[in-house]
C-alpha cells in the first residue's frame, strides 16, 4: 500500500508542478481543468489527507462539517483565504496554509499597469488602433494625466502595497497610505509614504486610489458608497486584491455618472464576473484577475504549497500557516 500521503489537486497547475507533486505524493490532479462543483469538492475533501484548493473553490463552514475526519490540511494554492472558512477549519484541527511573497512583484506590476493604463488612456488608444479607425495624429487626441507627481493613496499596505509604494515613487508619484498598522518610521521613510490614520479624509486628497487589503469581514465594502463620494471627480480607482472591498454597484453608478474619472479593475466583487454595466466604459480596464498570473510565479506558487505539505507532513510548523486571528 501507498504510504504517501493523498493530496487532491482541484485546479490544473503548472506541468513542473504537477510533475514534481506526483513525484511526492498519492496526488490526484484535475487534468481538464474544469471547476469542481460542491459535490466534487466535498468527494476530494473526504479521501484526502491534504487538499489544495485555489480561489475557485468555496471551503465553507457547512462542507467542513460534511468532510469527515481525514482532511487534515487545506494548502492554498493562492495568497487570499477569503474563500476558506478559517474558524470552521481551525476548530476541526485542520491546519491552513497559503503562499504569501511569491506573488508580491508580480502583482504590484499589475497595479502600475492599471495606474498608467488609466491614467494614460492606453484602453482608448488599443481600440482605436484595433478598429482601424485612427485618423493620425493631434496635438490634443488622447490627452491624459501625467503620472509624475500624482498623490496615489494605497488602501491595506501590507507586501504588495508596498512593493507598489517602491514603483510609485520610481515613477515621481507621492505616496499616501491607510492601514491597521502603521509601517515602522524606517519603512515608510524609505518608502516616503505618509501614513493617514483617516480613510476618509486620505480619499478626498488622492488622485489615485489602490485597493490592496484581504479582503475580511473588516473590509467588506471598505470603499463604501458613502466614501467613493468623498473622491474628487477626477480620481481613479485601482483594485487587484479582492473586488468584495469595494461596494462595485456604487462604483459602476458613479462611473456611469462621471462622479469619478476611471478604474481600473483585476477583481470583482462577484468573483467570476464584472458587472456588465462596467463594460464599454472607456476609462475603465478591466482584466480576468490576471495580478499574479505569470508563469513564474505560478511555478513558485506551486513550490511553496510543495514546501508547506512537506513541512506538515514531517509534524513542523509550515511556513504559511494562517490562523483565523491573523486576519
Ligand atoms: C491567484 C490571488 O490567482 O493569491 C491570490 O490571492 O488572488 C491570485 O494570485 C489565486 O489565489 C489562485 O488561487
Amino acid at each position: 500500500t501507498d504510504s504517501r500521503l493523498r493530496v487532491a489537486v482541484t485546479r490544473r497547475l503548472p506541468d513542473p508542478v504537477q510533475d514534481r507533486m506526483a513525484a511526492l505524493f498519492d496526488v490526484t490532479l484535475n487534468e481538464d481543468d474544469h471547476r469542481f462543483t460542491r459535490a466534487e469538492l466535498l468527494e476530494a475533501m473526504r479521501d484526502s489527507d491534504v487538499i489544495v484548493p485555489t480561489l475557485s473553490d468555496r471551503i465553507d463552514a457547512d462542507l467542513l462539517a460534511e468532510a469527515g475526519d481525514r482532511l487534515k490540511l487545506i494548502a492554498n494554492y493562492g495568497a487570499g483565504v477569503d474563500h476558506i472558512s478559517l474558524g470552521a477549519a481551525h476548530e476541526r484541527g485542520i491546519s491552513v496554509t497559503n503562499t504569501p511573497g511569491v506573488l508580491t512583484e508580480d502583482t504590484a506590476d499589475m497595479a502600475m499597469a492599471l495606474i498608467i493604463g488609466v491614467t494614460r488612456r492606453l484602453a482608448e488608444g488599443v481600440a482605436v488602433m484595433q478598429s482601424g479607425m485612427w485618423d493620425g495624429w493631434s496635438p490634443t487626441a488622447f490627452l491624459g494625466g501625467r503620472i509624475g507627481g500624482r498623490k496615489l493613496g494605497i488602501v491595506g499596505m501590507g507586501r504588495i502595497g508596498q512593493a507598489i509604494a517602491h514603483r510609485a515613487r520610481a515613477f515621481g508619484m507621492e505616496v499616501h497610505y491607510h492601514s491597521r498598522t502603521r509601517l515602522s518610521p524606517d519603512i515608510e521613510q524609505a518608502l516616503s509614504a505618509k501614513w493617514w490614520e483617516s480613510l476618509d479624509w486620505m480619499m478626498g486628497q488622492m488622485d489615485i486610489i489602490s485597493v490592496n487589503a484581504a479582503h475580511t469581514p473588516a473590509t467588506f465594502h471598505l470603499l463604501s458608497a458613502r466614501r467613493l463620494k468623498l473622491l474628487k471627480p477626477s480620481a481613479v480607482v485601482i483594485n487587484t486584491s479582492r473586488g468584495e472591498v469595494i461596494d462595485e454597484n456604487a462604483l459602476t453608478r458613479m462611473l456611469r455618472a462621471g462622479e469619478i474619472a476611471g478604474a481600473g479593475l483585476d477583481v470583482y466583487e462577484h468573483g467570476q464576473e464584472a458587472n456588465p454595466r462596467l463594460r464599454n466604459l472607456p476609462n475603465v480596464m478591466l482584466l480576468p484577475h490576471m495580478g499574479s498570473a505569470t508563469l513564474e510565479g505560478r511555478i513558485e506558487m506551486g513550490e511553496k504549497v510543495i514546501d508547506n505539505i512537506e513541512s506538515f507532513s514531517r509534524d513542523e510548523r509550515p511556513a504559511d500557516l494562517v490562523l483565523p486571528d491573523m486576519l
